[in-house]
């Protein structure tokens, strides 16, 4: 049986990080699965389309990874296709608390179990909420997002 796991999140947009944890478990799965979460209520700087595009073009060299968008529970993304584990990664204390609360939530709704993965030091402050900030005052980011992602906040911004 193939085992498979999903990453999931807003990835607006993907950045260093996301692809630091979606590239291990690339290697511990058969087959990952990047799940865009939509959020009707949180307007993006990017929308699902471009989020998944720029996702999808940056994990194609893992060569097991599908870019998916989907709009309601993270436990019926699992259920409809079958994948038994989330994948998270873990920055910081702060992050701790309302990711157990989720995966608790997660497992008790379905019995999907959350593993986490601790962050790459390198990346342990990094957030794609950080990086738009950085980016829009003009700060240089390009150490944080792929070139990919970067030529895209400029053109977002206005920024060239
Ligand atoms: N280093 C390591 N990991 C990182 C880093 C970093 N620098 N940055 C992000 N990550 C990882 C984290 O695991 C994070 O959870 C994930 O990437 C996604 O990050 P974001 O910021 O793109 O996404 P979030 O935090 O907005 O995602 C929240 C979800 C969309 C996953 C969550 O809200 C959800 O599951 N929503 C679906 C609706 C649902 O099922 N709700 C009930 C939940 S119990």
């Amino acid at each position: 049986m193939l085992r498979r796991a999903v990453c999931p999140g807003s990835f607006d947009p993907v950045t260093n990080g996301h692809l630091d944890i979606i590239g291990r478990a690339s290697k511990l799965y058969d087959e990952v699965y990047v799940a865009v979460m939509i959020n009707k209520s949180k307007q993006g700087l990017f929308t699902v389309e471009e989020r998944m595009d720029l996702l999808r073009q940056t994990t194609a060299e893992y060569g097991n990874v599908s870019v998916e968008a989907f709009h309601g529970l993270l436990v019926d993304f699992c259920k409809q296709r079958e994948i038994p584990a989330i994948v998270k990664g873990l920055r910081a204390v702060s992050d701790f608390d309302y990711e157990l609360q989720m995966a608790q939530m997660n497992n008790g709704l379905s019995g999907v179990e959350t593993l986490f993965v601790p962050t790459n030091p390198t990346y342990s402050f990094l957030s794609s909420s950080l990086v738009k900030e950085v980016a829009a005052w003009g700060g240089d980011v390009s150490h944080l997002v792929p070139p990919l992602v970067l030529e895209a906040l400029a053109d977002r911004l206005g920024r060239r």
